[in-house]
């Protein structure tokens, strides 16, 4: 097995780099979804697919990506979402491997903490460039809505046939996301904190944290250079510190009291997505599941 592994990591590095477009991108697909399908179809249909990972044989990918998916009792979908992912992420001529995160036993499901166990395992068996944490529950319409990493975060949902494919709300961050191994490590992840339905997603993009005084008079500076009417450095640090005791950190900027101490935004990232054309997915028609109620206090 050693030489077979040598002699394919050799061969590997003497590929020239894939084009940045790969060729065989299709756009906009018309996705079918067969109520009889089963795994060994999806298996037989992707054979260079090997325990769920996959590389292009006639180039070097430019990114290695793990797609990682939460998971509770909803094997159609994984079955539907696979049996598209495959070959979709193969068109693209990507490194990739495909991660089902499960959560065993009925406790209340905690989708962000999932992800977070599903990047740190992911880690173990390679050093992926890119993580997409990914719905079990939403396919990809067209393949030019790329599986990649960039060098902000992304957002690759932009709408769902069953929200007429229009972006739900301006700060939407759920669904679908793309952030490099580095954007998700100094953010650090999402929080595990979320039990049941909702705001997770919210929260990577919006965490409300403590924080110290000093650095919030630090980010006060920075928000008055940009000009607002506080009056002084030292007025600002007063109101800081008021919020700060209240666990807020505010941005001051329109001079209203808005929460601005967003992970992503507090690293200087800004959130990207693709056009409303690309970035279309299906989702498959679900109720609310079992142990995932609504979490009241989200
Ligand atoms: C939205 C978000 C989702 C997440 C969720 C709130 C979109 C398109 N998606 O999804 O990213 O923020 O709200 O938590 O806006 N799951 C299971 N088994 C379960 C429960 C959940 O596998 O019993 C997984 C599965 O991957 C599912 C995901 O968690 O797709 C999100 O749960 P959902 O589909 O019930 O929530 P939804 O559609 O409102
Ligand atoms: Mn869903």
């Amino acid at each position: 097995k050693g030489t077979v592994t040598e002699e394919a990591s050799v061969k590997k590095a003497n590929l020239n780099n894939c084009s940045s477009v790969s060729p065989h991108l299709k756009g906009q697909n018309k996705l079918v979804f067969k109520p009889d399908l089963t795994l060994e179809e999806v298996q037989a249909e992707n054979p260079e697919v090997h325990r769920g990972r996959y590389h292009p044989e006639e180039c070097r990918a430019l990114q290695r990506v793990a797609i990682l998916i939460p998971h509770r009792h909803r094997e159609k979908h994984l079955l539907y979402l696979l049996e598209h992912l495959h070959p979709f992420l193969q068109r693209q001529q990507l490194e990739y491997g495909i991660y089902v995160i499960h959560q065993a036993g009925s406790k209340k499901f905690n989708r962000a903490k999932l992800l977070n166990v599903g990047y740190l395992e992911a880690l173990k068996d390679e050093i992926w460039d890119c993580f997409i944490f990914h719905d079990v529950d939403l396919v990809p319409e067209n393949d030019l809505n790329l599986y990649k990493c960039e060098d902000q975060p992304r957002h690759l949902v932009v709408g769902r046939n069953s929200t007429g494919y229009r972006l739900r709300y301006s700060g939407y961050f759920g669904g679908v996301t793309a952030l490099s191994r580095e954007q998700f490590f100094k953010v650090n992840g999402f929080s595990n904190n979320y039990w049941g339905w909702g705001g997770e997603d919210d929260d990577l993009r919006l965490r409300r944290e403590r924080i110290s005084l000093t650095k919030g008079c630090i980010e006060m500076a920075v928000v008055m250079g940009s000009g607002t009417s506080w009056p002084s450095p030292s007025a600002a640090c007063v109101a800081v510190s008021y919020e700060v005791d209240r666990g807020y950190l505010l941005d001051f900027r329109a001079g209203i009291a808005r929460a601005r101490s967003q992970p992503v935004e507090l690293h200087r990232m800004k959130i990207t997505r693709p056009l409303p054309e690309v970035g279309k997915y299906t989702m498959i028609f679900h109720k609310r599941d079992q142990g995932n109620e609504v979490n009241v206090e989200r």
